[in-house]
């Protein structure tokens, strides 16, 4: 069988240039802003390269420092573009941005993601703006797994904001809150958003509750409805009770804008005053954890292609050679 000329040319050793390719080489590159050893970091994310290993294990002490943003809500209510202009006002504060647009309903990269590239094109030849489009359906571990590390990587390299946009859809909204510490929960008008957002449990995860496309009919009516679930919330001292911010990301004037970027900082100075901080950046790394091990154990079991020895310790305990608890011992003993 003949490999395609594209495959064939990626994969030549004989190409690389080893150098520029070396993780101690790209983290260095990468922490002094050169976007493009990022980009390779990235990569080896998204490829789940055995480099990785190396490349955590050398990252991990530049790590802690970001600030991490979610946010999340249904299709179309404005995630890309309040992204874009809270880009936009903290780079304008001088923070380096980073922008993970993570779509947990798309096996590829490209495809829908391309409306968020357009609407950032802004910030393109921007340096201290990093943008990556994930796609995460299909892979082993999905969001859990490499959204985090991706993140990692960027905080490594001097980031001092993330920001991750991921559609609402059933567990990535749960995932982008463990990953945040702050996350912003955008519901717009004429979409039956604030119901769902009940149904949904979006309550529990929200920090800040945009109500975007407040220039639109009908968004009084949502910041009401939201105001009247919270109510029949409980707020003890001490406890954060999200705010609802109106905005109009895509109008000229970005119309409630200055009132989010306040509500996040509120939010972020309780973080660190409650100690909160410490405790969900404890939460992400177990959920880390837990995401690489799962990974691991499931390649051991032989959930890669090519991995046999699920199907040899499968065809003994069919022959009645073993139990399938031995066996399960086996493959977990690795
Ligand atoms: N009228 C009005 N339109 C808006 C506002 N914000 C965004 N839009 C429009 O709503 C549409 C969807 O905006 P996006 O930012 O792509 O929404 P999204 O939530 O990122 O969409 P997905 O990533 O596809 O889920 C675009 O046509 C925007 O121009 C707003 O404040 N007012
Ligand atoms: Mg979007």
């Amino acid at each position: 069988v003949a490999e395609s000329p594209g495959a064939g040319a990626g994969a030549a050793p004989a190409r690389r240039r080893p150098a520029a390719g070396d993780p101690g080489t790209l983290i260095e590159r990468a922490r002094a802003g050169d976007p493009r050893s990022l980009a390779r970091l990235v990569s080896l994310v998204e490829n789940r390269s055995p480099e990785l290993r190396a490349v955590m294990k050398a990252i991990a002490p530049y790590t802690g420092q970001a600030r991490v943003i979610g946010l999340t809500g249904s299709p179309g209510v404005g995630k890309s573009t309040v992204t874009a202009a809270l880009v936009a006002a903290y780079r304008s504060a001088g923070q380096r941005v980073g922008v993970l647009a993570v779509d947990p309903t798309s096996p590829f990269s490209g495809g829908a993601l391309l409306g968020d590239r357009v609407r950032m094109q802004d910030h393109a030849t921007d340096d201290g703006v990093f943008i990556r489009s994930m796609a995460s359906r299909g892979q082993l571990g999905g969001l859990a797994w490499a959204t985090p590390q991706a993140l990692r990587i960027l905080d490594a390299a001097g980031f001092g904001l993330v920001l991750i946009e991921t559609v609402g859809v059933g567990q990535a909204e749960l995932e982008i809150a463990s990953l945040a510490d702050t996350t912003l929960v955008i519901v717009a008008p004429g979409m039956g958003d604030s119901i769902q957002a009940a149904k949904a449990g979006i309550l529990e995860i929200a920090d800040v509750f945009v109500v975007n496309k407040s220039d639109r009919p009908g968004a009084q009516e949502v910041v009401r409805d939201l105001r009247t679930m919270l109510s029949m919330g409980e707020w003890p001292e001490g406890r954060w009770k999200p705010p609802i911010v109106s905005t109009a990301a895509a109008a000229s004037d970005r119309a409630g804008l200055d009132d989010l970027l306040e509500r996040i900082g509120q939010h972020q100075a309780w973080l660190d005053s409650s100690g909160e901080l410490a405790a969900r950046r404890q939460t992400r790394a177990r959920e880390e954890i837990a995401a690489i091990a799962v990974a691991v154990l499931r390649e051991r079991m032989g959930a890669l292609p090519g991995d046999q020895r699920m199907a040899e310790l499968a065809a003994r305990v069919a022959a009645g050679e073993t139990d399938p608890y031995t066996a399960a011992d086996e493959l977990v003993s690795g």
